[in-house]
């Protein structure tokens, strides 16, 4: 038996390499800048001006976060790095990228050897020719992100970071190896034709290089193991290669006995093990995962795995991980696979591109059906050049993760039709006829590549998909739906999906996206459309998850996202970030990642609401109000939950989708809330509630917050600080007078950036218009007030073409702010003074005297008055 040694765990033997392939990681050590630098493709010693950096890296980690800036640098970095390297006779070199974004061109020794379009995939470059005798290398990469129009993506909601931002790896093998000149691929191809409980069929397709000029005879040897030690089955078979040529071989295992089957339940992966060799010498040896199962999808019943129905039920993922940008570590892409593992999922879209081969092990071992696609997102540019760089995506795509188990779609386009409403009306014809023949075009590579998996598109809804017949091109039909966050309400995404499933019942239908905002920092114990808080996104989830759970043709559904994840040109509740994340950016798991757990896991969980949530504060609405409102949720599998406060037992509740609540009323004070399942304590939590008085007695504290516009609080995560949701005023108490609520960008659409203020974003993008007041009847004493305001911009913009300055025409709005009869500001205009989306935080301090409080009044001159929150806090 031969050792096989794979990749880097040997020690070098007097600088002799072992046999076979050798893999060693290629990041550290690198320099990096910014530009265009003369030096960079010459082997010299200069680096100054040049950053130390370690692979995976991205120069966009920094400029996409709060920076008050629309826009990232789009353009081109260099990267140098020098290496030790004494090429062997008989030995080939190749440098691996696993990705790099967008167009990479590779220089070594001050030569340039390849180029690569697309950053997404990954490529191989050979330095054999390249290298200096002597052993000193030296490499440099140019990587360039800048927008082009025949490279996709072109546009898409989320921020394309540039750099070499997945890792790279310096590959040897012998001169006659597996393919590395196959768009990325392993050379090795496995397919499972036929697959039964007890019977299998495997076809390897082997594609093989001799760089040397002799004809050789080979042996190749091709094991498949369940591990180290267990081979299931195995072949030698004799290759003869010309001199200096290149073939494809294969390798039939027609009748495999006594295997495991792979199932998303009991994910089995085997080992196929290939070795090339000559005279006893292995020149090259490789392992690929396999896994046995057969599947189908039934435009009725849906998915079918292993003869099993299964309904797909998981997430989207985006790559990136603030403030890392997209150059994540192996061990972050893991924890994002466990974290969708944990969340009870069983399928996962790699949205909108290839993922890291990190990724797609993991879906391997953990058991995830993965739909894979190309970034062909939103629009497509007419003409060839475009279409080539698709169709070289979609087969680097197909090659390189062919062999994993868990790939069962293949996809090429999201939302094609998305930017057709903002182009001009004569280009649509033309438009839509390359679109369609992209489609079909895709379609037939897909299938001719890969004839044993399933091919999709994502469309929105948006009745061109029927009209054009683009949505019966693929295999399967993807449906991107928002109902109830976008448009229309819950239900009707329901009646949506039985419309589609009636008018195209051949049609196999997946809901490849839904979901909704949620920035955990707002909470609203009257949640609605829109507004951003964890209860609204847990609504919506709850609704439509339920409805793709009954509806049995729909095959199903993946939420959008896994994470929150960047964003550039978007500004909702968090500016440059989509927040539709079931879990933070960070990875902190919201509300909606609890109900999913509760939804789709198989063993007992109980979770209670709110992981953000320690405080509840409640204004009291009448003098003699002492107790709080506390809305109490847990999400659990269980049937029914126990509730007890302080150890007293207080309520058994219905679990009803995933979902049991409570409403308790509380004295100020900490408590222990614990739930119990059939007389077992599962779960306990600590709450402290907080009541602001109706009316402030003269020893009490005043510290009073208030979110002017929003019907939501906003809980400032620095502090903690909770701003209340608004309220009106009434005597007595405190509250607003006058005026209506405005959003900034409209209460649905896309907010604008408030400049220089991130942390506090959702404070001033809603506002009381028209405010003739803010009375709080506060004892006598020293307050110190706060006011914010901004003037915005009053149409949210979304593209880049958007993007010029819009110029504020002062006069448009002035008024005077008045405190207690002093007059605080005189003919303020914010637009003027500060500019648009730059907030105005207004203090100062105001003496009472008597007992009529505090009134701040807004007076306006011309235009309404706004306000976006007020605080009064008591000063010694
Ligand atoms: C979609 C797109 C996705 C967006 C998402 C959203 O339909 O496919 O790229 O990020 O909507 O959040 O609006």
């Amino acid at each position: 038996m031969v050792v096989i040694l794979l990749c880097s765990n040997f020690t070098l033997n007097a600088q002799v390499r072992p046999n076979g392939r050798s893999k060693i990681g290629f990041n550290s050590g690198w320099l990096f800048q910014k530009d265009s630098v003369g030096d960079a493709i010459f082997p010299d010693d200069k680096s100054l001006g040049w950053q130390a950096v370690q692979l995976p890296h991205t120069w966009n980690d920094k400029d996409v976060l709060a920076d008050g800036k629309r826009g990232y640098y789009r353009g081109v970095g260099w990267y140098k790095k020098k290496f030790q390297l004494t090429p062997e006779v008989g030995k080939r070199y190749f440098l691996q990228f696993e990705g790099a974004n967008q167009v990479t061109e590779v220089f070594v020794n001050g030569k340039f050897v390849g180029k690569h379009i697309g950053g997404y995939t990954s490529f191989n470059i050979e330095l054999t020719s390249f290298l200096n005798l002597l052993g000193e290398q030296y490499v440099s990469v140019k990587v360039d992100n800048s927008f082009n129009e025949y490279i996709p993506p072109l546009s898409a909601d989320f921020t394309f970071f540039g750099g070499i931002y997945r890792p790279v790896h310096l590959i040897t093998t012998g001169d006659k190896h597996f393919s590395m000149s196959d768009y990325g691929g392993s050379g090795i191809y496995i397919s499972t034709p036929k697959v039964s409980e007890k019977k299998a069929e495997v076809v390897v397709e082997y594609h093989l290089q001799n760089k040397s000029n002799r004809k050789v005879k080979l042996l190749l040897e091709t094991l498949i193991k369940k591990n180290v030690e267990s081979v299931l089955a195995e072949k030698r078979s004799n290759v003869t290669l010309e001199a200096a040529s290149d073939m494809t071989f294969k390798v039939t295992f027609k009748e495999i006995e006594n295997f495991e089957l792979w199932s998303t339940e009991n994910p089995v992966v085997y080992h196929l093990e290939s070795s090339l060799q000559e005279k006893g010498k292995i020149l090259d040896n490789l392992t690929q995962p396999l896994g046995f199962r057969w599947f189908h999808f039934d435009a009725n019943e849906g998915f079918f795995l292993n003869g099993k129905s299964v309904k797909l039920m998981g997430a989207n993922r985006h790559q990136d991980r603030i403030p890392y940008g997209n150059a994540l570590s192996d061990d972050m892409h893991r924890q994002d696979m466990q974290l969708l593992k944990n969340m009870g999922a069983n399928f996962l879209r790699n949205a909108h591109y290839p993922q890291a081969t990190e990724i797609l092990d993991n879906a391997d071992q953990l058991g995830f059906v993965v739909w894979e696609e190309i970034p062909l997102v939103n629009e497509i540019t007419i003409g060839k050049k475009h279409v080539q760089n698709a169709e070289n995506m979609l087969k680097e795509m197909i090659k390189q993760h062919y062999n994993h188990p868990s790939i069962f779609i293949w996809a090429y386009m999201n939302e094609i039709y998305w930017a057709h409403r903002f182009k001009p009306e004569q280009e649509l014809p033309a438009r839509n006829k390359a679109t369609l023949e992209l489609a079909q075009h895709l379609e037939n590579l897909t299938r001719e590549a890969d004839p044993y998996r399933y091919t999709a598109i994502a469309m929105h809804n948006y009745p061109l998909y029927n009209e054009s017949g683009i949505g019966d091109i693929p295999m399967i039909a993807g449906w991107n739906l928002y109902h109830g966050w976008y448009y229309d309400t819950y239900e009707d995404f329901g009646k949506y999906m039985d419309e589609q499933h009636k008018k195209y019942p051949k049609r196999i239908h997946f809901v490849s996206e839904y979901g909704a905002g949620s920035d955990v920092r707002l909470y609203s114990e009257k949640p609605e459309k829109f507004d951003f808080t964890m209860e609204e996104q847990v609504r919506f989830t709850q609704s439509l998850t339920s409805q793709i759970l009954e509806r049995p043709y729909i095959s199903g559904g993946a939420l959008w996202n896994l994470i929150d994840f960047s964003s550039e040109r978007r500004v909702d509740a968090t500016s440059h970030m989509n927040n539709k994340g079931l879990v933070t950016h960070n990875r902190k798991p919201k509300d909606a990642y609890y109900l999913m757990q509760a939804l789709l896991m198989k063993e007992p969980v109980t979770r209670f609401g709110y992981p953000f949530r320690k405080t509840w504060t409640h204004v009291a609405t009448l003098p003699s109000d002492t107790l709080i409102p506390v809305h109490l949720y847990a999400f659990s599998n269980h049937e029914k939950l126990s509730l007890f406060v302080n150890n007293q037992f207080h309520k058994t509740s219905q679990i009803k989708d995933g979902v049991a609540t409570w409403q308790l009323l509380l004295p100020e004070g900490k408590y222990e809330l614990s739930l119990q399942e059939n007389g077992k304590r599962i779960q306990n939590k600590m709450v402290q509630t907080k009541l602001i008085p109706y009316r402030f007695k003269f020893s009490e504290e005043v510290d009073i917050a208030m979110n002017l516009g929003a019907n939501y609080a906003f809980i400032d995560s620095r502090t903690e600080r909770y701003w209340l949701p608004e309220k009106e005023y009434t005597e007595g108490s405190f509250g607003f007078i006058g005026g209506t609520q405005l959003y900034i960008g409209g209460k649905i659409g896309t907010k604008e950036d408030i400049l220089a203020v991130d942390e506090e974003d959702p404070l001033y993008q809603a506002i009381r218009t028209n405010i003739s007041e803010f009375k709080a009847d506060v004892p006598k004493g020293t307050y110190e007030v706060e006011i914010l305001m901004v003037e915005y911009v009053p149409k949210s913009r979304r593209f880049a073409d958007e993007d010029k300055e819009i110029i504020y025409q002062p006069d448009k709005r002035i008024f005077n702010i008045i405190a207690n009869e002093s007059l605080i500001e005189e003919r303020l205009d914010l637009g003027a003074i500060y500019g648009l989306n730059v907030p105005y935080r207004l203090t100062f301090k105001v003496k009472v005297l008597d007992n009529k409080g505090l009134s701040v009044k807004f007076q306006p001159i011309k235009g309404e008055p706004i306000v976006s929150g007020i605080r009064i806090r008591g000063v010694k």
